[in-house]
């Protein structure tokens, strides 16, 4: 592993740092305030490369590793969360699935416009009724000839409305049966596929979330990912990649909480002094900043296994789990440093919190990462 953060890194940094300033800062509460996703934000985005990080160029991809996806979901999450989860999800669930798992027909047709953004991806594995429990999925495809009939519905699909298409697992064998799930293709605007915006989300509301409906949709066997039936593990792998995204994003919020926290605790006085020469505030300060850097230092313990190849299940599951609960913690303490300020939208507290929350429930809860981690380490 190593703690120096490479050129590219660095560079990708300054570069979001720009960006943001001029992209994202002085628009983010409006987003935030009508639930407006800024796909055009999305696209300027991928005209910087930053839409198919990982890709390898000769997809049309940046060519980095997960170092440098991890430092972008950072910096973008330490400004926008809503943003970041939109950024993490097109880049490791949907495109990530047909990088990782798709033919080399469907690598080449599809891969070059999700990397640059001309297209945004969606990735659907969550029904109403199954979320953790992700095997016991009702939506089915039944095979017909050379095609395949999909039915059902997907639920808090991330750009399940917008996405020019999505990766949707659907069950093509035995409730329960692990090796009964698969992986399709399917483009927006296939006859039956359609999609009901989710409003009214409490945090991260930048973000598209969605219910895509299928009824009757019509798929061809092409639109398979890999073999028929190995959907779950590709799902579950690909959910373990995923990890460092919501790790990422979760560093990010809580970066951002803490640099507002100090700002405003050498600015605002009481009793004479700056609050943050109050012990009460400095230690939390302290406290903040000690649990963001062990949050980074887990996220790229586990992006460097992932760089590697090497198994990172657990190590995914330990950054997403200590990172999204990091977040949470900076964000109300940061609200509570902020006071009466900080319960408001004029100051950015209230916003890292809302952002924090979801990041110890989406992509798997934290009880999740605890049933995925106490597994590993009594195996
Ligand atoms: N990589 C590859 N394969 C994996 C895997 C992984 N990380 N995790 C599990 N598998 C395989 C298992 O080896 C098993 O294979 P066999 O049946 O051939 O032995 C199969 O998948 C089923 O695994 P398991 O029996 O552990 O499945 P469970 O139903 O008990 O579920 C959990 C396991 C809970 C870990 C899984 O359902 C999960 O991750 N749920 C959360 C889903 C989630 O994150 N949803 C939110 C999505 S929002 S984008």
């Amino acid at each position: 592993m190593d703690f120096i953060q490479s050129e590219n890194q660095i560079m990708i940094a300054q570069m979001l740092r720009d960006f943001a300033e001029k992209e994202i800062k002085p628009f983010m509460k409006q987003w935030d305030d009508d639930e407006y996703f800024p796909i055009d934000t999305m696209k300027k985005l991928g005209d910087l490369g930053l839409l198919g990080i990982f890709i390898p160029e000769e997809y049309g991809g940046a060519g980095f590793t997960y170092d440098e996806y991890a430092t972008a979901v950072m910096e973008i999450g330490k400004v926008c969360g809503g943003l970041g989860l939109s950024v993490a999800a097109h880049n490791s669930l949907g495109t990530g699935h047909i990088y990782y798992h798709g033919s080399e027909a469907q690598k080449k047709k599809y891969l070059p416009k999700l990397a640059t953004g001309e297209w945004i991806a969606a990735w659907a594995l969550t029904e109403a009724n199954t979320g953790s429990d992700a095997m016991r999925m009702q939506t089915t495809a039944v095979k017909e000839g050379n095609d395949w009939i999909i039915n059902g519905s997907k639920n808090w699909i991330t750009h399940g409305l917008s996405g020019d298409v999505a990766v949707v697992l659907v069950r093509t064998g035995e409730l329960l049966d692990s090796n009964g799930i698969t992986a399709f293709i399917i483009e927006k605007g296939t006859p039956g596929l359609s999609a009901v915006k989710i409003k009214d989300k409490l945090g991260v509301r930048a973000s598209e979330t969605a219910e895509m409906i299928f009824d009757n949709v019509r798929v061809s066997s092409d639109q398979v990912i890999g073999e028929v039936g190995s959907g779950f593990k590709q799902a579950m792998q690909i959910l373990d990649g995923g990890r460092i995204s919501i790790a990422s994003l979760s560093c990010g919020i809580a970066r951002g909480a803490l640099e507002a926290s100090i700002k405003y605790s050498k600015e605002r006085e009481q009793f004479g002094h700056a609050i943050s020469q109050f012990q009460a505030i400095a230690f939390k300060l302290a406290d903040m900043a000690t649990s963001v850097d062990a949050a980074e230092l887990l996220t790229f313990q586990a992006a460097y296994l992932k760089n590697n190849k090497l198994p990172m299940t657990k190590e995914g599951a330990f950054a997403k789990y200590y990172a999204s609960e990091v977040a949470v913690k900076c964000g109300n303490e940061a609200v509570q440093i902020m006071g009466g300020y900080g319960y408001t939208k004029e100051y950015p507290a209230e916003k890292y919190l809302r952002d924090a929350k979801l990041m110890t429930i989406g992509e798997g809860t934290s009880e999740i990462q605890k049933v995925v981690i106490s597994r590993e380490i009594l195996k």
